[in-house]
């Protein structure tokens, strides 16, 4: 099992993840009994580690902290030690990889920056089985074994890349099936809630405001024979400022290593022009695609009828699935539609991981979500939570958390306040009213409102509130 943790929110964990699992095929471990945990982390935390661990004060591109000494292969059963109960894994070690590094030594060494991301996950796995190029001889084995892998790794990277649809060939015997599915479509057509129906968690925050999500968010679906990791976007729109080009480049990164599309058409708006562009693009692309129509609770019969014979036009899709997200209403017919798309055998994520995303990132979000349920207009847009604590109390059931909000306009900061700060006390309470019902700890919140002049337009502060997408 290969977890790995964007912490930069860089968008290659699907890569580190293929070429990690390309490098214990490789050298023939058996991934249902192993366990990797791979970092993406910014430079300071590398430096931090190479302090604390190396007394090296510098980043490096990659750690590996190995938990055994010997040189795989070994008999998994000889360190009861490391394994770890809750799985029955063997936990062979941590891997951090700097992506700042990274991205700047693919750009020296003329490289894909996905493939530089697997090359380090590849070198930093070799070393969890205890590689070495301390010598001649052993730097040698190592290289060969790299270069063997990261062809391994790009012939099924770019296969999955160029979409070739030939999913007959890979199909293993194997009952379990994975992927990656990009779950598309304009603002407000219910994706967010999509994936949290289809999870079974609040993944993503949803409100009726269009353009609610910002990030690129994974929900990930686990039944016995199957793991779909979707992968929520920010809603397809012109962007307007800086902040919604990041979103739009969010949505995009999206669809690079994506097994599958699922485009969500909103029935109470119709199929549109845009709807149409965006889907002949999917097809053009040769993704599998597949469409929902959405909010079917909302319309007619003969709406959705209306609809589904539009989409009758594109033979191409590989199946589509009315639905209504918000009630679960068909949402197991779309998930048997998904799995028939699905070609990977491994399980990506340990059961009981939902998403990628940490409680902090949760908590800004549903303030934000608050903010955009309780204010009006154009103010909840220009709205931005950095959570600037987040603390469980020692030994207790409590979590601290501080937050800021920060709007874009002066006069928008007493709105938000609120008379007698009526309105910041209620954003307030109901985010701590969930954060407490997700954690399962008393949470205690406190949040501030200060301004900062037209931010979404301003590089820095968009990429210190998380929105930081790499090129
Ligand atoms: N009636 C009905 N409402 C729905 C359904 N799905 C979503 N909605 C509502 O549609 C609104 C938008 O839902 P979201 O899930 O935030 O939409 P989104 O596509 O993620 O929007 P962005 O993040 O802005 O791109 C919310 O008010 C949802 O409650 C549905 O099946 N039926
Ligand atoms: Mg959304």
């Amino acid at each position: 099992m290969v977890m790995v943790f964007d912490n930069v929110d860089s968008g290659y964990a699907q890569a580190s993840q293929k070429a990690a699992l390309a490098a214990l095929r490789k050298m023939n471990v058996d991934i249902k009994k192993a366990e990797i945990e791979i970092n993406l982390v910014s430079e300071e935390l590398i430096t931090e580690l190479n302090g604390k661990y190396r007394n090296i004060h510098q980043a490096t591109d990659v750690l590996s902290f190995a938990n055994i000494n010997e040189k795989f292969p070994y008999n998994i059963n000889s360190y009861p030690e490391f394994i770890n109960p809750a799985n029955g894994c063997l936990m062979l070690g941590e891997i951090f990889i700097c992506v700042k590094k990274a991205l700047e030594q693919a750009k020296e060494y003329g490289r894909k920056a996905e493939r530089e991301i697997a090359f380090l996950t590849c070198h930093g796995v070799l070393h969890l089985l205890g590689y070495d190029h301390m010598n001649d001889e052993d730097e040698a084995e190592m290289n060969k074994l790299q270069d063997e892998i990261m062809k391994d790794f790009e012939k099924e990277y770019t296969d999955e890349n160029s979409h070739s649809g030939e999913a007959e060939e890979k199909q293993d015997k194997n009952d379990f099936l994975s992927g990656f599915v990009a779950l598309m479509g304009k603002p407000n057509s219910g994706k967010s809630t999509l994936v949290n129906t289809l999870v079974g968690e609040k993944v993503s925050i949803v409100s009726w405001k269009p353009q609610t999500t910002r990030n690129r968010i994974f929900g990930i679906y686990n039944d016995e024979v199957t793991q779909i990791v979707f992968i929520d976007t920010p809603g397809l729109h012109t962007p307007k400022n800086k902040l919604g080009e990041y979103m739009m480049k969010a949505a995009s990164r999206s669809l690079e290593g994506a097994d599958a599309v699922l485009y969500l058409i909103d029935a109470e708006k119709g199929f549109d022009e845009r709807d149409k562009r965006n889907i002949e693009t999917y097809i053009k692309q040769n993704f599998n695609t597949v469409a929902a129509v959405n909010k079917v609770d909302r319309v007619t019969k003969e709406k959705v009828f209306d609809i589904l014979t539009q989409l009758n036009n594109y033979p191409q899709l590989k199946a589509v699935v009315p639905i209504s997200a918000l009630k679960g209403r068909n949402t197991d017919v779309l998930l048997k539609e998904i799995r028939k798309l699905l070609t990977d055998n491994i399980k990506y994520y340990p059961d009981d991981m939902y998403t990628d995303k940490n409680m902090r990132f949760m908590a800004a979000e549903i303030i934000r979500e608050k903010t955009l349920r309780l204010l009006d207009k154009e103010v909840p847009y220009g709205i931005g939570v950095e959570i600037t604590e987040y603390e469980r109390r020692s030994g207790k059931d409590i979590i601290d958390i501080s937050a800021d909000i920060l709007c874009e306009k002066a006069g928008h900061r007493p709105i938000i306040i609120g008379k007698g700060g009526g309105t910041l006390k209620k954003i307030a309470t109901y985010a701590r009213q969930d954060l407490e019902n997700i954690t399962g700890y008393k949470v205690f919140l406190t949040v501030f409102v200060k301004v900062r002049e037209n931010w979404r337009e301003k590089e820095y502060i968009i990429k210190e509130l998380g929105y930081d997408e790499k090129k």
